[in-house]
Formats: C-alpha cells, structure tokens, sequence
C-alpha cells in the first residue's frame, strides 16, 4: 500500500473529535496507541455474535471463538518471526509477561548470590519484578549505566558480566527517551557468557519490524494496546527450551493436563502459562491490529515516523527554551523535553487546553528522570497517523507555554 497520512487517518474515528474545541492532536502515543476501526469491529463481532469460551466447549461458539483465538496467536508468532506457536504466551501486557519470567525463570534458575543486569533506563515494570525477586532470593541487580545523550554505556555493560551474571533483561526502546537500545550487540555479548536475555518490546513493537529469531533474544515482551490492538492484553515470547523448563506462572483451569488431589500435571506450551479463562476479545481484536500493521506495512510505519522525528526535531531545537532529554544517535518517535523552568505538568495543562494530548512526569521510569536531576518531562510520541502539521500546533502551543509562563 501507498503511504497516505489522510487515509490512514480515517481509519482511526477517535482523531475526528474536538478536545476544548481544538482538533485532536494525540501525541501520547507511548502510552497507549489509538484504535483502527477494524479492531473495534473486531471486538464488536466478538461479542456480538461469538462471545464464548475457549478450549472448553464443544458447540458451534466454543469451537469458532477457539479456531479465531489461535489464529491469532498464529498470526502474532508470524508477525514477530518466532518459530512455534506455543512459544507465544497470551498476558495481561508486558508488566505481566516480565513479572511471569522473573518469578517462574527465577524461580527455577536463579540463586541467592546470582546477578541480573538490567539498565538505568528500564521501566518500573522491568525494576520492580526484579526487586521482589531480589526480597525473595537474594540475587543481586547490577545497573547499566546511561550516558548525558541517553545511550547505554556499552564498555560499562560488558564490565559488569561475570560468572555471577545469570540473566539480562533490558528495554529494546525507551519511552521515557526514545533511545533505540543495541539489544542484538547485548544479546551476542550475553550469550558469549551463555547468559539468557529478555527484551522489554513494549516501545519497538509499535515502530518497527520484530524479529525474535534475529535478535536471538531468549524472551521477549510486549503489549496489544501499544500495538493499535486493545487494553489487557500483551505477549511474552520465549524460547522453548526454557519455556519448557520453566514451572507455572499461576495455577487454575487450562493450564493443567490432570488433576488429583495427590498430583496435578501440567499442560503443554503455551497453555501451562495461561491459567483461567483468558481475554479471549483482547486476543481477537490483537490479532486484527496485527492484520492492519501489516496492511499499513511496517516498513512505511517506520518510515514515516523517521520523518516526523527528524521535522519535530528541527522544530522544536530552534525554540531556545526547549532541552531534550534524550539525544542518542538512534531514536524512536519520542521527544521528551523541558522548558525552561516551567514544570512538565503546568505546560501539559496549557497544552491540553489547545487540544494537544502529551504525557508529563516521569513516565514509570523514575530512576533515570532522577539521573537527569529533573522533575520529570513532557513527552510528545508520534504514531504513523500523526501529521507535521500536528507538530506545528505542538510547537505553537510550546511558545504559547512560554509567553504565559516565563
Ligand atoms: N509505558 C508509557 O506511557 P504495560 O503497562 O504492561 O502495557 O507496559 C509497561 C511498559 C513496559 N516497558 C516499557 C518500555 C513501557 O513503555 C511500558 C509502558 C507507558 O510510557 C505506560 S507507563
């Protein structure tokens, strides 16, 4: 397909509504993406004319809601290149997929005494699984640190691998700076050292072209809501030979294959890790995203988005005020900055009030906003139905910002 911004804007009925009598301008992308219609007709079918549950029943609404659930698990391992369907685990969204590898990986393989190393720019949901664990088990978290642009430190990352280092899991792009992580580089240096690495996709998903077999990454963790698919919903990938090994992240109906009060056995992948009735519309209406990416095409997404990057950026440096946080070489379509003194929360009420839709604070990843020594950001991430013109009302509202309150 042609790339054309206007169509594709049509496709997305939430962008046609006025917010304080101001066109829709939606740039907190990273948060959450916006929903085409074709996963809200997905969603409406479902419940309008096959809601039932699945793996269960033998009638006719079973056996259909089952065949389109699996088929979408089928069309979510293609899209991200892995080799078998039941290496595709359905979870909440990528907190749960991270907290299922800590707690059942770590369960099994880790020790008191065995470190995981993770970076300064992680997310909470990749911090805080860790953490418990560490209460639990007494592993020991190593930090990579970040440079002034935002960059992990690569010299600081390979010095921190020793024998102790038994697990790596680490964020592919971050959404507090927009920074394109070298995870394959990590991945090669970590399995030198034969040490298994997870990837926090939440923020590559969305923008770019997934390969699990590529990178070579041993699990791998993103989100449907992220991925223009809906809320409560997300993927963990993970090889199968540690899949396998791995003991159940939660115990209920599903994942078992008999049960006694004496001994219960478990399930085959990737049923063992979904206890309970799952979300079977979440799954559907992910896999009709999936569908419209791939119509769309992930090559003029990325594209696209590079473009708009590089036109908010030249904008926004020519406002002498602005400091962007977050200036690696490689970056996704996210542009965190300050203003001057002003705080994020004040300009994103300002900004709000003309229709522009940002996120402010420290977006779940503290740590990193403290490295910097500020409050927090304003954070304007652009998807593919954004528009430079867009960008143009961002930048007036900015110098609206200033003149009100400097
Ligand atoms: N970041 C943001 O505004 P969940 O909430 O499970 O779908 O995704 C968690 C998550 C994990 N890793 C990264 C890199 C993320 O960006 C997020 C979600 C949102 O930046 C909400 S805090």
């Amino acid at each position: 397909m042609t790339f054309d911004v206007n169509k594709i804007r049509n496709d997305f009925p939430i962008l046609k509504q006025k917010i304080n009598g101001k066109p829709l301008v939606y740039f907190d992308n990273a948060a959450t993406s916006q929903k085409p219609q074709i996963v809200i007709d997905t969603l409406r079918k479902y419940y309008e004319e096959y809601n039932s549950n699945i793996h269960r029943g033998v009638h006719f609404l079973s056996a259909k809601a089952t065949d389109r659930y699996e088929a979408a698990r089928n069309r979510i391992k293609e899209f991200i290149n892995a080799d078998k369907s039941g290496e595709i685990i359905f979870t909440k969204g990528t907190t749960e997929a991270i907290n299922l590898v800590a707690s059942s990986y770590g369960e099994k393989f880790l020790k008191e005494g065995d470190e995981v190393i993770i970076s300064e720019m992680e997310h909470h949901s990749n911090i805080v699984p860790w953490q418990l664990l560490r209460d639990k088990k007494k592993i020991v978290l190593k930090i990579i640190p970040v440079s002034d642009s935002g960059e992990i430190i690569f010299e600081e990352f390979e010095k921190l691998i020793s024998k102790k280092t038994k697990f790596v899991s680490i964020v592919h792009i971050s959404n507090s700076l927009g920074t394109i992580n070298p995870v394959q580089e990590m991945i090669k240096v970590a399995h030198k050292h034969k040490i298994p690495v997870l990837v926090d996709g939440a923020q590559s998903v969305p923008h770019s072209q997934i390969d699990v077999r590529y990178l070579d990454c041993d699990f791998f963790a993103f989100s449907g809501h992220k991925v223009f698919g809906p809320t409560g919903i997300g993927v963990l990938y993970g090889k199968k030979e540690f899949l396998e090994k791995m003991p159940p992240y939660q115990g209920g109906g599903d994942m078992i294959k008999n049960v006694t009060f004496e001994k219960t056995t478990y399930n085959d992948l990737p049923y063992k890790f979904e206890a309970g009735t799952p979300n079977v519309a979440g799954v559907i209406g992910m896999g009709a995203a999936i569908d419209y990416i791939n119509f769309v095409g992930m090559g003029n997404i990325s594209a696209y988005e590079k473009e708009l990057l590089k036109y908010a950026t030249e904008k926004l440096t020519q406002i002498p005020e602005l400091r962007i946080i977050g200036t690696a070489k490689r970056k996704a379509s996210v542009i965190s900055f300050l203003v001057g003194n002003i705080h994020p929360y004040d300009a994103g009420i300002i900004l709000d009030q003309l229709g522009v839709a940002v996120r402010t604070g420290v977006h779940c990843t503290q740590p990193i906003i403290d490295r910097f020594k500020i409050p927090g950001t304003v954070r304007a991430s652009f998807s593919f139905y954004n528009t430079k013109e867009e960008i143009d009302i961002l930048e007036y509202g900015i110098k609206k910002v200033i003149k009100m309150l400097k």
